[in-house]
């Protein structure tokens, strides 16, 4: 078993302007940019300040999405894994984020689609790799993304996203190697069993989205139930404002490729 959170590098992008434009389902008002990159800013101090080394990209103005880094590629030590992300207004972000990929990984594998795979639908664990299935990832992108995984040492399963929920880790993430923390519609999901699921306190499903980096799990700042059952259960955090990234959709998991 290799820790699926002790990561040493992660790769960035600074938002740029348009990402006021950013996708969002629900078709709500704008973020704020200058709390969007105080958001961001913060994010990349705290990965700092845990140890890792992260490189910040240019901004991509012509893609509003494109400082969710996560969506575009999968990143391992053995190699990263350049997706196919579902939106349309998101797929060109890919061309931009080979050449940093190439740099800092020996082996680069590619999806070549037809399907597609969103990177906010992959949940790393000890063991292997849940693909969740969404408006993003098709079965067919899943296939073949399990094919590429298995080529780098990692096997996969494919997983169902619930209705409503953007990408599978919006719902879910790793408190440790043994327990995940869940919005309840994940609570029974057949991939997790053998895991122990800790679910949302009511209201603060948006909490689901943690990140864990080394001992300590990344938190959104706006879910004090959450953190006390976090801290209860001796888990280190660290709390983040993310009330403009949600705006568009987003969590702390999203800002950053990490390996
Ligand atoms: C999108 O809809 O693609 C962006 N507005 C949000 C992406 C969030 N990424 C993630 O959950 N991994």
């Amino acid at each position: 078993m290799t820790s699926p959170y002790a990561f040493t590098h992660a790769l960035c992008r600074a938002p740029a302007p348009s990402a006021v434009k950013g996708i969002r389902a629900d078709g709500g008002p704008d973020p704020d940019f200058y709390g969007l990159v105080a958001e961001h800013e913060a994010y990349v101090a705290t990965l700092r300040d845990l140890g890792l080394a992260v490189e910040v990209l240019e901004p991509l103005d012509d893609f509003p999405d494109a400082f969710f880094t996560e969506d575009v590629a999968l990143t391992f030590p053995e190699g990263a894994i350049l997706l196919r992300p579902g939106a349309p207004s998101r797929a060109g972000e890919v061309d931009h984020i080979r050449e940093p990929l190439a740099a800092r990984h020996s082996r680069l594998l590619e999806m070549t689609g037809p399907g597609y795979a969103d990177g906010g639908d992959i949940l790393r664990l000890a063991d292997r790799v849940i693909i969740g299935l969404s408006a993003r990832t098709d079965r067919t992108g899943a296939e073949e993304l399990a094919a590429l995984l298995g080529q780098l040492g990692y096997p996969a399963q494919i997983a169902e996203t619930p209705p409503g929920v953007l990408h599978f880790k919006t719902g879910c993430g790793l408190i440790d190697q043994g327990t995940i923390l869940a919005v309840p519609a994940l609570a029974d999901c057949p991939e997790f069993a053998g895991l122990e699921v800790v679910t949302t306190p009511p209201g603060e499903e948006p909490a689901a989205n943690i990140l864990r980096i080394g001992d300590t799990v990344l938190i959104g700042d706006r879910w004090p139930a959450t953190h006390a059952l976090l801290a209860a259960r001796g888990i280190a955090i660290r709390t983040l404002p993310t009330e403009q990234i949600a705006h568009i959709d987003a969590g702390l998991s999203c800002m950053s490729l990490r390996w």
